[in-house]
């Protein structure tokens, strides 16, 4: 008897497509969600699922990272304060001393360390997935409405899938994606002062970084929010290319989410 012979473009494409449907299939009902694969992001994906949780991160974009690519004005050199340079070198990210107070890192070891960091401490990352909606089950967040981002982007009229979650991070950045649907689909008042958005307020480096980190809070049962998204929701300024609050923040969500699923 004839034995079948091995076509290799069988193979190959069948090792994409189980390997995928294993891996979407295994995150269909997790503990955290974290919406933006920015810096915040990447720092709280790390730590939640070095925790030993079930983390998953969608990212509209092709490349995972966020605004970390472009430095400042595309200058691919980002700066961090001392202490938040060793959560970089946590993740095998070299810095570099830039006086008494900061530290310059190369933008693309930057959010290539960081990715590479979330996902070897067990997150799955989604990438060129958008968020396009929240679950909300009797006034709880409990999940992320998905669909692929080039679908969004060609207004396809093609219907989603759902993914359940313990907990919802935002770390959609400036324009706090997340929190919006909450807020404005779901009409939630959230733990601000006017429970809804405030919005982002103009530069001002230094208050900008401190209250990134202090306006990093659960907002709503379920719901979270991180890095730029948590300044804009609770009215912060902008700070520009400094990034150590928002290393900062992820770190600050991933503690509390961790408390409040008890791991
Ligand atoms: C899937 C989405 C969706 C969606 C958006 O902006 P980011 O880098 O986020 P942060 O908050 O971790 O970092 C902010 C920082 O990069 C920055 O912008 C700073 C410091 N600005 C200062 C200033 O003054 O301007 O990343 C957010 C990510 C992006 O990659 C988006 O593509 C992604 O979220 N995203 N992904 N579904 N609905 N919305």
């Amino acid at each position: 008897m004839d034995e079948k012979k091995e076509v290799m473009e069988e193979v190959i494409s069948g090792a994409i497509v189980r390997r995928f449907f294993q891996k979407l299939e295994s995150n269909l009902a997790i503990d955290v969600a974290i919406v933006g694969a920015g810096p915040s992001g990447l720092v709280a994906a790390h730590d939640l699922a070095k925790a030993g949780l079930k983390v998953a991160m969608y990212e509209s974009k092709l490349a995972p990272g966020g605004g970390t690519w472009g430095g400042g004005m595309l200058f691919n050199e980002v700066t961090v304060q001392n202490d938040a340079a060793e959560i970089l070198h946590e993740f095998g990210i070299a810095t570099v001393p830039y006086g008494e107070k900061y530290h310059t890192v190369d933008s693309v070891e930057m959010a290539s360390g960081l990715i590479f960091g979330a996902r070897k401490a067990g997150a799955t990352i989604f990438n060129a997935v958008k968020v396009e909606d929240i679950v909300m089950h009797d006034g709880v967040v409990s999940g992320v409405v998905i669909n692929w981002n080039p679908v969004a982007r060609l207004e396809m009229h093609v219907d989603p899938i759902v993914v359940t979650t313990r907990a919802l991070i935002d770390g959609t950045g400036h324009p706090s994606e997340i929190v919006n649907k909450a807020v404005n689909k779901a009409g939630v008042k959230i733990d601000s002062p006017t429970g809804g958005i405030l919005g982002e307020k103009p530069m001002w480096m230094e208050d900008g970084e401190r209250t990134t980190v202090e306006n990093t809070k659960r907002l709503y049962p379920g719901l979270y929010a991180s890095g730029m998204a948590a300044n804009n929701v609770q009215g912060g300024f902008r700070m520009g290319p400094i990034f150590g609050g928002m290393l900062k923040s992820g770190r600050k969500i991933a503690e509390i989410v961790k408390r409040d699923l008890g791991a």
